[in-house]
C-alpha cells in the first residue's frame, strides 16, 4: 500500500466483528484460564481478521471501498466455529482458531485478496488461518482449559476497520445475503 512521506495514512484491515454477547463469553472463558503471561486483547477488540492491508493512503480508501463492494459475499450469515486454543510461537499470540474453516469464509477471503491486488499489499497475504487473538506477547505453552473452547462467531457482514492507538474503528461494512 502507498506510504509516501508526509502522505496521511491509516492502518486498515478487513475483519468479521464479534458480537457483544460473544465477546463477553469469550473474555469470561479467557479469565478462567488464569493466564500469567502475555497481554490480553481488550474484549471490545475481539475480531477475526480476513485481510490485513497495513498502512494505506487516506486518498485510496474510497477506491478500496468500491473494490470491496464488488467482492462476492456469502449468501447467508457466516458461522465460524472457534474450537481450538493455540499458541502461535512466531507471532507470540494465544488464539482461538477454527479446526475447519467454512468454505464460504475461504471464498470471501480469496475474493478480498483478489480485489485488493491492484492496491499492492504491504505484506503479501500469508496462508489464511481463521483465528481470534486472545493474548499478544504470549510466549508460553497452550494452557490447560477446564472447558474446551466451543464458540461460534456469527457474522452477517464484513467490516473495514481502522486500527488507531490500540483501538479499532469500523469505517465501512458490507452485509452478506440474508442479513
Ligand atoms: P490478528 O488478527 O492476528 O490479531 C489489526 O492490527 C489486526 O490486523 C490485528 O488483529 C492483527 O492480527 C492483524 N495484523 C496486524 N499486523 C499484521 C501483519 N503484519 N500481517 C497480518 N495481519 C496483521
Amino acid at each position: 500500500m502507498s506510504d509516501e512521506a508526509h502522505e496521511p495514512t491509516k492502518r486498515l484491515f478487513f475483519a468479521l466483528d464479534c458480537a457483544p454477547a460473544q465477546r463477553k463469553a469469550i473474555a469470561q472463558w479467557r479469565s478462567a484460564l488464569q493466564l500469567r503471561t502475555g497481554r490480553p486483547v481488550p474484549a471490545e477488540n475481539f475480531h477475526l481478521t480476513l485481510l490485513f492491508l497495513g498502512s494505506v493512503s487516506v486518498a485510496q480508501i474510497a477506491e478500496i471501498c468500491t473494490a470491496a463492494g464488488k467482492v462476492a459475499v456469502p449468501d447467508e450469515p457466516l458461522r465460524v466455529e472457534l474450537d481450538r486454543l493455540d499458541a502461535w510461537r512466531r507471532a507470540g499470540a494465544l488464539v482461538l482458531a477454527s479446526e475447519q474453516a467454512p468454505a464460504p469464509l475461504l471464498r470471501l477471503v480469496y475474493g478480498l485478496e483478489q480485489a485488493m491486488l491492484p492496491f499492492g499489499l504491504e505484506n503479501a497475504p500469508t496462508e489464511f488461518r481463521p483465528h481470534l487473538t486472545l493474548m499478544r506477547d504470549y510466549r508460553a505453552q497452550v494452557p490447560e482449559s477446564a472447558t474446551p473452547p466451543a464458540f461460534f462467531l456469527r457474522a452477517d457482514r464484513f467490516v473495514l476497520f481502522e486500527s488507531h492507538k490500540g483501538r479499532y474503528r469500523a469505517l465501512a461494512d458490507w452485509p452478506f445475503g440474508g442479513a
